[in-house]
């Protein structure tokens, strides 16, 4: 029996972004293809043995084979991917396959899928792959698969990272480690409680070493934000969790907002621990909404908090939202500013997309302000609803203006630096804040 896993391929940001100068992508940026997804190589590797397992990776640009000998067909994808996920569904099943999705997308738009599939996964697949195989080879594949919220995380097995890394397309050399799943808030742009679960369920601290010291590579990408949640259970987990992950020296990638756990005692641990990458997104917490509102005690504590996080040797990396009802063009200044006070020398901008399974999305829904469902566009880089107070076209220029000005004056810093490398530092002062930068 053989099964052939599928990734569809997803419009990246700057390749949604024609209209921003190649130069700048070329030079800051490099390809930016970015990593594949961890469902996948799980679910390979919950894959009986005599299961053969094959994989298209149509974002690497793998040619697409619909009359690929295989007894079934599965699709991972999230939201961006929907749109390609649903087309290759439809292209195996027209060729005779069976074909099953899963994953964020799926998750929360099972009727789309089933639509074009012969079945679907929500939630988690750990608790249902094996009987979905086992269905299959009966011929008694169900239309739906409930795979819930709750299954078991301890003893998972390593993922078949393996699969991915003989694709040559990803310029990445980073591996991405899950260490919990589920969370007890409910953001407006997030899907992950419906999607995980609102219980957050963690990871035992000695399975997550042993995949870690297991990767390939130096770069470790840990992207659940509660690692940084300030409850009693998860800050004795996350403390022993980096204690255990210190003597691995990698290089860690963590994820996190100003209104999460940023204390000093935190933040030594997690550089002692070897993050070298602290990535906070703005405008969709408290703190950061209010600082790019302008208030000025939370863009002091902003500024603070990119000096702290620098000073003890982690970049700082900013993601920075915008197009929340009450943003108008104003934002983008606020932003700009904010990123020559601090300053914040690395930072991606995303439109503030409504994702099924977010309560965003059922309040736009609701308010019948989502203008299209062409998920390619649910990519973070284009406006899929209708905002408040500016146009669509008006709150486009301003996401394009952003990226622009932004990695503008990172050039300008740069020819500051290389043209005039033996200015005194008092030239060198002067024409940095020609360019807008205060440092
Ligand atoms: C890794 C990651 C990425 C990777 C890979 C994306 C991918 N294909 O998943 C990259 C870097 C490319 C990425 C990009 C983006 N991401 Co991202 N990313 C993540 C992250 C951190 C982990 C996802 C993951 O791998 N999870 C682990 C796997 C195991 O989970 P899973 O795929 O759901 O698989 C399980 C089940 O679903 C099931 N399953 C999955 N597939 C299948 C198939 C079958 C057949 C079956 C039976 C079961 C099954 O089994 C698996 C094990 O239980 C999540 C946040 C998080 N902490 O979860 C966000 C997340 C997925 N990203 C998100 C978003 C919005 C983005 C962006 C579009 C925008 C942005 N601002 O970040 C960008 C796009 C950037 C761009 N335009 O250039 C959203 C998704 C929203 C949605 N509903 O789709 C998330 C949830 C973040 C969030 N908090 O909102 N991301
Ligand atoms: S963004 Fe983070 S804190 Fe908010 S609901 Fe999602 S996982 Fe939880």
């Amino acid at each position: 029996m053989k099964v052939t896993f599928v990734y569809p391929k997803f419009e990246k940001f700057l390749e949604s972004l024609p209209a921003l100068n190649q130069q700048l992508v070329d030079h800051y940026l490099g390809n930016f293809t970015t990593p594949p997804s961890l469902g996948i190589p799980m679910l390979a590797a919950h894959t009986p043995p005599e299961w053969d397992v094959a994989l298209i990776d149509d974002n690497n640009g793998d040619s697409v084979d619909f009359g690929a000998d295989t007894d079934l067909v599965a699709i991972n994808c999230f939201t961006p991917q929907g749109t390609r996920a649903l087309e290759l569904a439809d292209g195996f099943r027209a060729a005779g396959k069976l074909v099953v999705m899963g994953g964020f997308f799926p998750s929360t738009r099972p009727n789309d899928a089933l639509a074009h599939a012969d079945a679907v996964n929500i939630g988690d697949g750990e608790s249902t792959w094996k009987q979905i195989l086992e269905d299959a080879t009966q011929g008694t594949l169900k239309r739906k698969y409930l795979g819930g919220t709750r299954s078991d995380l301890s003893r998972l097995p390593i993922p078949r990272r393996d699969l991915f890394y003989k694709k040559s397309g990803y310029d990445w050399n980073a591996d991405l480690v899950q260490v919990a799943r589920g969370c007890t808030y409910a953001c407006s742009m997030c899907a992950i409680p419906t999607h995980q679960g609102h219980r957050i369920r963690l990871r035992p601290i000695e399975d997550i070493v042993e995949e870690i010291a297991a990767l390939r590579y130096d770069n470790v990408y840990i992207a659940e934000d509660i690692v940084f949640f300030q409850n009693r259970r998860i800050e004795k987990w996350a403390t022993e969790l980096f204690e255990a992950i210190s003597p691995l020296n990698k290089k860690f990638f963590v994820s996190s907002t100003m209104s999460l756990n940023t204390s000093d005692d935190f933040l030594d641990r997690i550089a002692r621990a070897g993050v070298s990458s602290f990535y906070c997104t703005f405008n969709v917490d408290p703190k950061s909404i209010r600082a790019l509102g302008g208030d000025p005690t939370m863009r002091q504590e902003a500024v603070d908090l990119v000096r702290r996080v620098e000073d003890r040797g982690m970049r700082f990396f900013a993601s920075f939202g915008m197009g929340r009802d009450w943003d108008g063009p104003e934002i983008v200044d606020s932003i700009l500013d904010l990123c020559v006070k601090a300053p914040i020398r690395t930072a991606e901008f995303f439109l503030f997309t409504p994702f099924p399974g977010s309560p965003q999305f059922e309040r736009l829904e609701r308010q019948q302000r989502i203008l299209h469902y062409r998920w390619r566009e649910y990519n973070g880089a284009h406006v899929v609803w209708q905002p408040l107070g500016v146009s669509p076209d008006t709150l486009y220029e301003m996401y394009v203006d952003a990226w622009r000005s932004f990695f503008e004056s990172l050039c300008a810093a740069e020819v500051v630096e290389k043209l005039a490398p033996d200015q005194s530092a008092g030239q060198k002062q002067r024409r940095r804040e020609r360019v807008g930068l205060e440092n």
